[in-house]
């Protein structure tokens, strides 16, 4: 079992409480890395992690210690600015920033207000974890996670930044062009996550004959547009693995439609609203995405 603490491992600041940021300060401080959380309120702060092999307490710092070096942010896409504008004065000259949620959109927004010393990565990751009440998290898919640098302070700590992810959400692959990635995930996430939250259904459930013609159709405006914007992509590839996703994640409530039968703000705009701005730009029309995230915005809370 490892050792809670490590003088040789660098400090990492997990931004926040949600599942998958708890998830990774849990088995950083499994692997002997200093962990502290960066929450919008201070004070004692411990959680138990569950996983099919462990059940463990976690005992965490009252306060985070700027200056931080290592961050990582899991926080969804709309919260990002905010954090971002809160750790701005905390960060350290050669911080490094690691992102992770579903939707795009956020990274344009956070290059510019970093210094040019400051790295920044973004993660994807398949893991699953929820929070079964607001001190214990369970670690409830073993997933992996893929990175890319984004700009060149990143790639000066490459190592430090690729062991910790490790750690914290491996199995972990640095990738050299972390775009691809990204496109792929929002085109499932663009197909699954609105149309679970509209029909208000497990994943699962998109299986049936009855979504067929809906999922084709928001994968094929889909493809156009990534093609416009320089990806590779075929219906093909995206078919199966939003094919893919729902098999391995049927009986799963997607994030967005647990966001709309909860009442609470969802990533719509950084995943469908992404998409079509994205179409905006390249004078694209795209009917499908369209009506649903009219029909999803009628629904939502804000
Ligand atoms: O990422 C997801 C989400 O729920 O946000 C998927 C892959 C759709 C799994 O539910």
């Amino acid at each position: 079992m490892a050792q809670p603490h490590s003088i040789e491992r660098p400090l990492w600041t997990v931004v926040g409480e949600g599942a998958i940021g708890l998830l990774a300060a849990a088995r950083l401080y499994r692997a002997g890395y200093p962990v502290q959380l960066h929450r919008r309120v201070n004070g004692p702060f411990q959680f138990v992690f569950q996983s099919a092999a462990v059940s463990q307490q976690i005992h965490l710092p009252h306060q985070a210690q700027p200056p931080y070096s290592y961050v990582l942010l899991p926080v969804k896409a709309y919260a990002v600015l905010d954090a971002l504008h809160q750790l701005l004065p905390l960060l350290a000259d050669n911080a490094q920033l690691v992102l992770s949620h579903n939707g795009m959109g956020t990274i344009e927004q956070v290059l510019p207000l970093l210094k040019p010393s400051q790295g920044l990565w973004f993660l994807s990751t398949s893991h699953g974890a929820f929070k079964s009440d607001d001190a214990t998290v369970v670690h409830s898919g073993m997933g992996q996670s893929v990175s890319g640098a984004l700009n060149q302070a990143a790639l000066a700590q490459q190592l430090e930044v690729e062991q910790a992810m490790q750690a914290a959400l491996g199995p972990f692959t640095v990738l050299e062009d972390i775009w691809p990635a990204l496109w792929l995930k929002l085109a499932v996430n663009a197909v699954i996550n609105p149309l679970t939250a509209l029909h208000q259904c497990k994943n699962g459930e998109l299986e049936n004959i009855k979504y067929a013609a809906a999922i084709r159709l928001l994968i094929e405006e889909f493809v156009l547009l990534a093609k416009a914007s320089g990806q590779e992509v075929s219906i093909e590839a995206i078919e199966q693995r939003v094919a893919l996703v729902i098999k391995q994640t049927a009986d799963n409530y997607s994030s967005m439609q647990q966001d709309f039968a909860k009442g609470r703000r969802s990533e719509l705009d950084y995943i469908t609203g992404f998409v079509l701005k994205q179409a905006e730009q390249h004078q694209l029309q795209l009917p499908a995405h369209q009506a649903i995230y009219q029909l999803l915005l009628q629904k939502s809370p804000r």
